[in-house]
């Protein structure tokens, strides 16, 4: 048996039940610096007696972990982030004056998180949901942040609608459930009273809504910016950010079942990637237009809920973003990051979007009470690597020293040969001038008022397999629904934004299809995009994605090891599995699983493949945990290898032949796709 060494009486050895610091550990010590002797037992008077007031170790220690959490972000509590860098591959110095796209080959330091938006901060990572991704550009003129989403666009139009979005969709009010689920009466009573929200909800009840990896998803602004020149000639701009490894999706009954196999998959999936050096990689476009082109759309470039389609204006790819760096510490870092649009440096500027101005407030004002202090801006993660100075002084956390007299401009104390501070410079960041009129009103433009053109382009834009699962998950949601009427109102709704989608969903619900609802503007035709659609823009690659094998008692070694040379020839990843982790006999030596089957369901992979015996095969048949491995691994439409031995388990799965199911040395290419036609074999979509 091990020693116990933490344990001391009267009677035991001092200074030797505990760990000492030797060598090169560092001394533990208060948090004052004075070294720590014992590290497991409070002061007491007695060896049974009351612990002592006097114990100021045991009394800092406790203090300090009281107060070891913060407020969680309102919104965007989960998730995740690394660090890496931005590298300009296209100057653009005839747009924008921003040193970060300058210089091709120029390269600036960024801290990127990602996060879903409805959940708390423990919740699990795999909900249909909107994502975020906010990256933080450590500019050499300042700290750029752009916090977009995965989605082109955002459910309200004006920021004073934001609160009442958010309580709508997070854990209704009363029972405080459900967690990180859209599908609820107070969520789809708020959409079906809000036509405005409806083209980011078609977006979110796409498979845009269940990503398969945050290495697999795009970024967009959403708002329309402005980039400035030297000149102070500026143009709009909409930024977006391209996976190299393409956009993936889960199919939806893989996505809940992964909440159930890893509450952490995308943390996970994340961290996992960069640690072993396969560092995700986006490209960084702009889409450039003027207030020409801006005004002949028939929709307003100010309001959020609209894209401007990429065939009407196309992306310039300007830059990529590596990832290559995890955290060390994810408090520190990924907790405290505060991320706020008002971040903006010279050659980049904000427009009048409604959204966006109220964002402006938002943020800052957020940060004061998740970090309690105006000095947020001190912690590192969020100071500028650039030198910054102003006459801002004192305050909560203050950890500057600033040196002399001067703490106000103007100031003439240079005259004297004392330091007068930092003064403004010409080079800096300037609004771009703009001519401003009219009435103080609380309205909204006209031009805003198109709800249904563009989630019936949406819908046009997806392949039909696609829009089936649009279709169903919509009806999935209006099932959770228990009120009829909410229900009602949003299928007249949806039927105003396709018939089809409209009459899908009344079907899939067993509801009576109502008349359509009169829209407050007529819908225009717009033509499809095929840039939206995440099928028809497939990248072919194993790169990024994991295939698992499964194995047992006298599998082959030969065809083990061939198959993982050839995934791993493919840039993809391999992950063994095997009814027992710590060895199993093969035909020839012994073999170590990196998992254990009923804890690695195939949710959790790319594509499986079965590396059996006929005897083996037959045994597994017989458990639960393998069937339901190969047939969920056929149900998500996933790719298949199996030597032919195998054939008792996949028959027992209810396997049928098609173009995703081959044998080991056909997986490696097979494993590349996901197998759309086989859905109507395995799911009745509305
Ligand atoms: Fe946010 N949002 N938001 N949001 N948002 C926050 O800021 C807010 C909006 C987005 O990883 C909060 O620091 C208002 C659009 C991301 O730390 C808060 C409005 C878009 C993140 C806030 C919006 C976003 C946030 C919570 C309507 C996409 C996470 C904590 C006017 C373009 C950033 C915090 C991170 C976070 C307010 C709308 C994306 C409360 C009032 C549109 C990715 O300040």
């Amino acid at each position: 048996m091990a020693e116990d060494k933490h344990f001391k009486t009267e009677q035991g050895n001092a200074g030797e039940t505990h760990q000492i610091a030797t060598g090169d550990t560092p001394a533990m010590t208060t948090n004052f610096g004075v070294p720590i002797s014992d590290n497991e037992n409070s002061l007491k008077a007695g060896a049974r007696g009351p612990t002592l007031l006097e114990d100021f170790v045991l009394r800092e220690k406790i203090f300090h972990f009281d107060h070891e959490r913060i407020p969680e972000r309102i919104v965007h509590a989960r998730g995740s982030a690394a660090h890496g860098y931005f590298e300009c591959t296209d100057p653009i110095p005839e747009l924008s004056r921003a040193s970060l796209f300058a210089k091709k080959g120029k390269k600036t330091p960024v801290f990127t998180r990602f996060s879903t938006v409805a959940g708390g901060a423990g919740s699990v990572d795999t909900p249909r949901d909107v994502r975020g991704f906010a990256v933080k550009f450590y500019t050499d003129e300042g700290n750029w942040d752009l916090i977009g989403n995965n989605i082109p666009v955002f459910f309200i139009q004006d920021a004073i609608k934001f609160p009442d979005l958010i309580h709508s969709v997070k854990m209704e009010a009363d029972r405080a459930y459900p967690q990180a689920a859209s599908a609820h009466d107070t969520f789809w009573d708020f959409i079906s009273l809000m036509p405005e929200t409806f083209h980011t909800l078609m977006w979110a009840m796409s498979d845009r809504g269940i990503p398969r990896s945050l290495r697999m998803i795009e970024g967009f602004g959403v708002h329309t910016f402005k980039l400035v020149n030297k000149k102070g000639q500026e143009s709009f701009c909409k930024f977006h950010w391209r996976p190299r490894l393409g956009t993936q999706s889960f199919v939806w009954d893989e996505s809940a079942k992964t909440q159930g196999a890893d509450n952490d998959f995308h943390r996970r999936d994340l961290w996992e990637a960069i640690d072993r050096g396969d560092f995700p990689e986006w490209d960084f476009a702009v889409q450039v237009f003027d207030s020409e082109l801006a005004d002949s759309l028939p929709y307003d470039v100010l309001d959020a809920t609209k894209i401007i389609p990429e065939e009407v204006v196309p992306l310039r790819v300007i830059g990529r973003m590596v990832l290559d760096r995890n955290p060390d510490n994810f408090f520190a870092e990924t907790e405290q990051a505060a991320f706020l649009p008002s971040n903006v440096v010279p050659g980049i500027d904000l427009t009048d979007d409604p959204l966006l101005q109220g964002r402006l407030f938002s943020y800052l004002d957020t940060q004061k009470s998740r970090l309690g202090t105006t000095n947020f801006h001190q912690i590192p993660i969020n100071a500028p690597k650039c030198p910054f100075a102003n006459m801002q002084r004192d305050g909560l956390m203050q950890t500057h020293v600033p040196k002399g007299r001067a703490n106000y401009e103007p100031n003439s104390l240079d005259q004297a040969g004392e330091d007068p501070g930092p003064r403004p410079v010409s080079t800096g960041f300037r609004t771009a001038e703009q001519p401003v009129e009219g009435e103080k009103l609380r309205i909204r433009a006209e031009r805003f008022g198109d709800f249904y053109s563009q989630p019936r382009m949406y819908w046009n834009s997806l392949t039909e397999n696609e829009q089936a699962h649009v279709a169903s998950a919509i009806t999935f949601e209006l099932s959770k629904v228990s009120l009829d009427h909410i229900r009602d109102r949003m299928l007249a709704h949806l039927q105003g934004i396709h018939p089809d989608l409209g009459k899908r969903a009344a079907i899939g619900s067993g509801m009576d299809l109502p008349k359509p609802a009169k829209p407050f503007k007529a819908p225009v035709d717009l033509a499809p995009s095929g840039a939206l659609s995440i099928q028809k823009n497939w990248q072919k690659t194993l790169q990024g994605r994991q295939v698992a094998i499964l194995f047992a008692e006298g599998s082959s070694k030969a065809d083990i090891d061939a198959l993982k040379k050839a995934v791993e020839a493919a840039k993809g990843t391999v992950f063994t599995i095997a009814p027992k982790v710590g060895g199993i006999p093969l035909d020839r030596g012994m073999m170590k699983a990196d998992g254990q089957l009923a804890g690695s369901p195939s949710v959790l992979f790319d594509a499986v493949a079965l590396v059996l015996t006929e005897d083996a095969a037959a045994k597994l048949a017989k458990d639960s945990a393998a069937i339901g491995f190969v047939s969920d691994a056929f149900a998500h439409l996933k790719a298949i290898g199996a030597t032919d031995g195998a054939k008792a388990l996949l028959d027992r799965a209810g396997v049928e032949a098609d173009d995703g199911v081959t044998d080991l040395a056909g997986l490696p290419e097979a494993a590349k796709l996901r197998y759309w036609d086989r859905e109507p074999k395995v799911r009745d979509l509305a």
